[in-house]
């Protein structure tokens, strides 16, 4: 698909995935230090954000790591992004999230942070980075294409948001692919019945008048901001007053927030 293709799959369908965006000496940092920060991290691993059942997870990555900041200013993916933002854009949060081995249930299908469109558009914006084969059998994405624009919360429009959706679609694809979701767009991680886990990174996005998920200049360590050149402390937002507004302000609706 050509750039301009993919504008038009992500404004229609609100996702689009792109094949081999890692390179392999990419995708083997990108995982090594994921496996690594796993094994360091231990049972605390995610706590910055959010523990999952079923599911490991690791939080603030831009803290852990210069490959963290290759990937969220990555040339293939960030113009998508900007894209769905309408040229707004800036960091939310950048997490990890592993499917266990024989997880037997889904995520309910969920917008992130249970964001609705404003009078301004879609204002969130998520890539997920294949860490592994994603396949019909080891907790693939679901998506329902073209509900970013129905306005309505999967949580109140369905009787059970964990059931398939008639209209769902699999994303499967091999790793060191990324997907770009318009995050409005109701998705959620499928059961995991293989015997290995399934990994992905999750750069998320928001518009730069919406607060971020995790407020980058309160958790990034003092050297780390330091060491930051310009247009990354312009996409963490990190000299941005207006971006304090509402700092430490959640999304909370009813349901599962997902990302
Ligand atoms: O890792 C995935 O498949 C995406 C999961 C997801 O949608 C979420 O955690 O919000």
């Amino acid at each position: 698909m050509t750039p301009r293709e993919t504008c038009r799959q992500l404004d229609d369908l609100g996702y689009a995935l792109l094949p081999a965006v890692m390179d392999a000496a990419l995708f083997s940092r990108l995982r090594e230090r994921v496996q690594e920060l796993f094994m360091q991290e231990g049972e605390a691993a995610g706590s910055e954000f959010k523990i999952e059942q079923g599911a490991r997870r690791l939080a603030n990555l831009v803290n852990k790591g210069a490959i963290f900041h290759e990937i969220i200013l990555h040339p293939r993916v960030l113009p998508l992004v900007r894209h769905v933002l309408q040229g707004s854009v800036k960091l939310s949060s950048l997490n990890a999230r592993s499917a266990n081995p024989q997880r037997d249930t889904p995520q309910p299908l969920h917008c992130d942070m249970s964001a609705l469109p404003d009078e301004r558009g879609s204002w969130v914006c998520n890539t997920v980075w294949m860490l592994d084969d994603f396949t019909e059998d080891n907790g693939a994405l679901r998506v329902v294409p073209g509900s970013h624009c129905w306005g309505r919360l999967p949580q109140e429009a369905l009787a059970d948001p964990l059931a398939d959706h008639p209209r769902q679609r699999v994303i499967t694809g091999a790793a060191g692919s990324v997907i770009v979701l318009n995050a409005h767009l109701w998705h959620g991680g499928l059961a995991n019945r293989t015997t290995r886990p399934r990994t992905a990174v999750h750069a998320f996005y928001c518009r730069r008048d919406k607060p971020q998920q995790l407020h980058q200049r309160q958790w990034l360590a003092p050297d780390v901001q330091a060491s930051l050149a310009p247009n990354l402390r312009e996409l963490l937002a990190l000299d941005d007053a207006s971006n304090d507004a509402d700092c430490g302000q959640h999304y909370v609706r009813s349901g599962f927030l997902g990302q």
